[in-house]
């Protein structure tokens, strides 16, 4: 199978032909009534009003949010560091809860959770602007206060919301790291953050064993002396040290703790968060989002792509510790007054008709998902998913890498009954929210393009000069005007900032993606034109993984490639050359993969490690991985291989075979 085919071959030639037609499908008129945004003329004439005057139209988007103290300038903008709302004071947990206790929302569902094991909790809006109270007490009562960072390690329940929000009310800057990350790498995240305190659990459930996450947090502060609380959520019930004056029970900490706490009037531009993300250089990026332009961001997206409606329940499935948990999970849907369905586990567990079986006992009527996820349903068969009466479903959405137009058919046809649109979204951790996306009552959309930028996005397709490209033709995807979302800083390196995303295209922010522009104005993402590769909708920098490789006694010199998979988009090849004397072997394989998933976790563990002489350089020494990625997908060699400094370190590349 090629990486865009997917069923059987009757069903493909129907799928080719339905992509020669480059078919549109519109929404149904009874979609569309009921929407915000419901026609292409209502869209047109909110995106001319946005660019008519961008600023304005951001600031009747902020003024949707609850503000102690309105704003002086809406946007301070010196290239390339943006203000947006300066002199206004916020809090975004106010927002999110105690904005909608004043009416019916009081007593709806906020928050329906359901752990892996399959427990359920929900929390109404009351309940939970209770339990975040009473926690960001808790946090004040341990030392803890405003411009302070936190690190968050949780597995997917909702205290993990209520840490966040707990923060977001003290202005605590929280960290989240995400539960799936090593404790290598949870370490470099809280020494780059300077954190003060950790939220973690004793445990998480993931495919029916226990996340030891309490125990990647001893490891980890052994090397972080700045580290001064402890809080441990006991969710598992499992053995777990605790290291006395430091190390405090959730449980047993808020004991005796009030629940009055009102919300710290914030500055529009303080630090909200900071989400660690890989870039092409280095070590991961702390993005830094500040509180007034994000939730604004956040919050409007949400309710314009999501359609938020008072009776939906939203379902992103995506973990806290991913920019989409933090924005679609947490933030967006609960300024909105939404109802969010939580899941901790894995999707396949016990069954893999879990994520059908939560769809229809829960009556989720707005599902986003990963393509990497329904590449894998696709892969166990639409048996699964025809079990389940999915009649409640009524928008669907994506996120995180390309969608192949297979994949996208399948998703509408057996989860969206052929009656859902689709929502492919694109936007990056730095973008804070969503940038470019149908609106589902008034896009058409075309099966694998994210189609247009949302309205107040100026979004473009240049070449390296900044200029448009012509219609039609590959570029590299840029920002041209500041948007509240946008990232403020790396945190702690305003240059690596500046240089990262603000040198490489004159006056535009660098997504680091390439995409082209159709004759109708659609985007179609390309992927990444720098050293990141995309596993599993996971961002990854070949760089990390390859510092991990030579970090291992034993090897010289290694180059990290993406190779393409069918289920993950993009596997991992490992290029190694070995100290001398040192034998090749499974053996050696199995360690280095285990050195990286050590270093970073096991979503970064190789899937292929080949050995060689020598890697292929030019005269300059550079690694020639364009070459790499053609051997590593499989394909004959192409281009100019004239700078080549040892033609026959091509010819030694052996790959070793795997698993
Ligand atoms: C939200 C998120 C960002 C990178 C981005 C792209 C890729 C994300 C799409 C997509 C094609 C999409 N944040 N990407 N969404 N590619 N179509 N709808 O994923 O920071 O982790 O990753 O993901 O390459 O630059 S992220």
């Amino acid at each position: 199978m090629t990486e865009h085919s997917a069923g059987n071959g009757r069903e493909n030639t129907n799928i080719e032909s339905l992509l020669k037609e480059g078919r549109v499908f519109k929404p149904s008129a009874a979609f569309s009534k009921g929407t915000e945004v419901g026609s292409p003329a209502a869209w047109e004439k909110l995106r001319a009003q946005a660019s008519k005057s961008p600023v304005k139209f951001w600031e009747a988007r902020a003024k949707e949010l609850r503000w102690e103290k309105p704003w002086k300038k809406a946007l301070d903008w010196k290239f390339p560091f943006a203000k947006w709302f300066v002199g206004g004071k916020l809090n975004a947990s106010a927002n999110c809860l105690d904005r909608h206790l004043e009416g019916p929302r009081a007593n709806k569902a906020a928050i329906i959770w359901e752990g892996e094991p399959g427990e359920q909790r929900t929390l109404t809006y009351r309940q939970l602007h209770r339990e975040v109270c009473v926690f960001a007490n808790t946090l004040k009562k341990l030392g803890i206060r405003s411009g302070d960072r936190v690190a968050i390690y949780m597995p997917m329940v909702p205290e993990a919301a209520v840490a966040m929000l707990a923060c977001a009310r003290i202005g605590a800057t929280h960290s989240v790291v995400f539960g799936g990350f090593s404790a290598e790498a949870l370490r470099d995240r809280i020494q780059d953050a300077q954190a003060k305190a950790v939220i973690t659990a004793d445990g998480g459930w993931r495919k029916g064993a226990i996340v030891p996450l309490k125990a990647a947090v001893d490891d980890a502060l052994a090397q972080c002396p700045g580290v001064e609380t402890v809080v441990v959520l006991r969710r598992c019930g499992s053995v777990v040290s605790m290291k006395e004056g430091r190390d405090h029970w959730w449980q047993d900490a808020l004991r005796g703790v009030g629940a009055d706490c009102p919300p710290a009037a914030l500055d529009a531009e303080h630090p909200l968060f900071i989400l660690y993300t890989s870039g092409s250089t280095g070590k991961p990026k702390g993005v830094l989002h500040t509180t007034g332009g994000y939730l604004t961001h956040a919050a409007y997206s949400a309710r314009l792509v999501f359609d938020l409606k008072e009776n939906d329940v939203f379902w992103c499935t995506a973990d806290i510790g991913w920019v989409t948990g933090h924005s679609y999970v947490v933030y967006g849907p609960l300024a909105n007054g939404a109802t969010v369905l939580m899941y901790e586990g894995a999707p396949m567990t016990p069954a893999p008709d879990r994520f059908w079986d939560l769809i229809e006992r829960h009556r989720v009527t707005v599902f986003y998902t990963a393509p990497t996820a329904i590449r894998a349903f696709v892969r166990l068969g639409a048996e699964h998913v025809r079990k389940h009466d999915l009649s409640s479903l009524r928008l669907l959405g994506t996120v995180g890498e390309p969608i192949n137009p297979e994949a996208w058919l399948w998703y509408r046809k057996e989860v969206g009954g052929d009656r859902c649109p689709i929502v492919d979204t694109w936007w990056q951790t730095e973008t804070g929210g969503i940038m470019i996306s149908p609106l589902p009552g008034a896009t058409g959309t075309k099966p694998g393009s994210a189609t247009k930028p949302l309205p107040g996005i100026d979004a473009a397709v240049v070449d390296k000069d900044g200029k448009p490209v012509p219609k039609g033709s590959g570029g590299l995807l840029v920002v041209r005007r500041p948007w509240p979302g946008m990232l403020r800083t790396v945190y702690g390196d305003p240059e690596r900032y500046r240089a990262q995303y603000f040198s490489q295209i004159p006056g535009c922010y660098f997504t680091g993606d390439g995409a082209r522009v159709d004759k109708d104005g659609y985007f179609w993402i390309l992927g990444r034109v720098d050293d990141v590769i995309n596993v599993a909708g996971h961002r990854l920098s070949t760089m990390e993984i390859e510092s991990a490789l030579v970090g291992h006694p034993r090897v010289a010199e290694a180059a990290v490639v993406g190779h393409p998979d069918e289920l993950k988009g993009q596997g991992i090849t490992a290029f190694v050359t070995l100290q001398t004397g040192v034998a090749a072997g499974p053996e050696m394989v199995d360690a280095l993969k285990g050195a990286v998933a050590k270093a970073i976790g096991s979503i970064a563990r190789p899937d292929v490690i080949r050995f060689a002489d020598a890697l292929p350089k030019t005269r300059s020494g550079k690694i020639m991985r364009r070459l790499l990625r053609d051997v590593a997908a499989g394909v004959k060699t192409s281009g100019d291989t004239t700078t080549l400094e040892d033609f026959a370190a091509l010819a030694k590349l052996q790959p070793v075979q795997d698993e």
